[in-house]
């Protein structure tokens, strides 16, 4: 090849070739070893990449997340709902269409490719507060990190807040002898936006009370429901059980008889924050109670979390 020829080949490659899309990978959760410890974030949350790079993201829990790309001023849909019209497969987002996987858990993943420059929200629509953000720059751009970056920061980032969670959880008790905290939970943030952590346990699994008594079930996580079930779980989780009423200071109520009775609390969780120009929220309810007129061995669940481990015994004595 002569030397012409050989600058001619340089400068068609220069010129003419195609800039390589990259594959960026991103996480999303972390849980410990047996699963009580929930880490509801993507991570890292924050990603610089260039127009035409995909993201592939692996979930690495068993809490459910979604991976949603809702398009500006998009009314958020229910998670189960998702976005109307997108089938779950590999996705393409530039802001006009949204993108939604269904929840997903350990070992599923899912890729989008971002063709457009912009600054895109990553939301899960299980959590509210579990957000990020993709920063799509054009291919000129320099990019801040790589790959190994991202990966570090991730796996940092899971153990800080694994090891925050294990600190809440050592410092959690209920107020009360007859009261059951209902997991423990914090929100934190980052310039990309709002990790949460979740203990999915009933902080005193077992409870030993006398007939007659009231317990008192509590959540003070910011924004993960929990549900206080005896005997049948119902198909809808979110309301509570006919046998369940509310006392003067907005507490809910049951009284259980018998083993062999059902008794379903709704979601027991706070209500999200309020913000300027929206309708203020009404308060969620946080308390459950139940009264116990009977000896015996009730075994209950947390009907989203049983299958972490959430689950909890109240033991009546004469
Ligand atoms: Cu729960």
């Amino acid at each position: 090849m002569n030397n012409s020829i050989s600058r001619f080949a340089i400068f068609a490659l220069l010129t003419f070739a195609p800039a390589f899309a990259a594959d960026w990978h991103a996480t999303v959760g972390a849980q410990d070893e047996n699963k009580g410890r929930q880490v509801v974030a993507f991570l890292p949350n924050e990603l610089w990449i260039h127009a035409g790079d995909s993201i592939q993201w692996n979930v690495k829990a068993d809490e459910i997340h979604t991976i949603t790309f809702l398009t500006s001023g998009q009314v958020r849909p229910p998670f189960d709902a998702g976005c109307p019209g997108f089938s779950f497969g590999a996705a393409i987002f530039d802001g006009s269409t949204c993108v939604s996987t269904p929840p997903m858990v350990s070992g599923q993943s899912f890729t989008v490719e971002f063709p457009s420059v912009g600054n895109f929200k990553l939301v899960c629509l299980v959590h509210p507060d579990m957000t990020g953000v993709v920063h799509v720059l054009d291919t000129s751009a320099k990019l801040p990190h790589g790959q190994e970056f991202y990966d570090k920061q991730a796996a940092s980032q899971a153990n800080d807040l694994l090891t925050d969670l294990a600190q809440l959880q050592g410092h959690h008790h209920a107020a009360s002898d007859n009261g059951v905290a209902v997991g423990a939970g914090k929100t934190l943030a980052n310039a990309g936006g709002h990790d949460t952590i979740s203990l999915m346990r009933f902080v005193k699994p077992e409870l030993v009370i006398h007939m007659g008594a009231t317990v008192e079930w509590t959540n003070d996580d910011p924004s993960m429901p929990h549900t206080i079930t005896f005997g049948t779980e119902p198909a809808n989780p979110i309301p509570p059980s006919g046998n369940v009423s509310v006392d003067a200071d907005g507490a809910l109520h049951a009284t259980i008889a018998s083993t062999s009775d059902s008794v379903h609390s709704g979601f027991i969780v706070s209500a999200p924050q309020d913000e300027i120009g929206s309708p203020q929220t009404p308060l969620g309810p946080t308390r459950f109670r139940i009264t116990f007129t009977n000896p015996g061995v009730y075994p209950y669940i947390c009907a989203l979390h049983d299958d972490l481990g959430m689950k909890g015994t109240i033991i009546v004595l004469p």
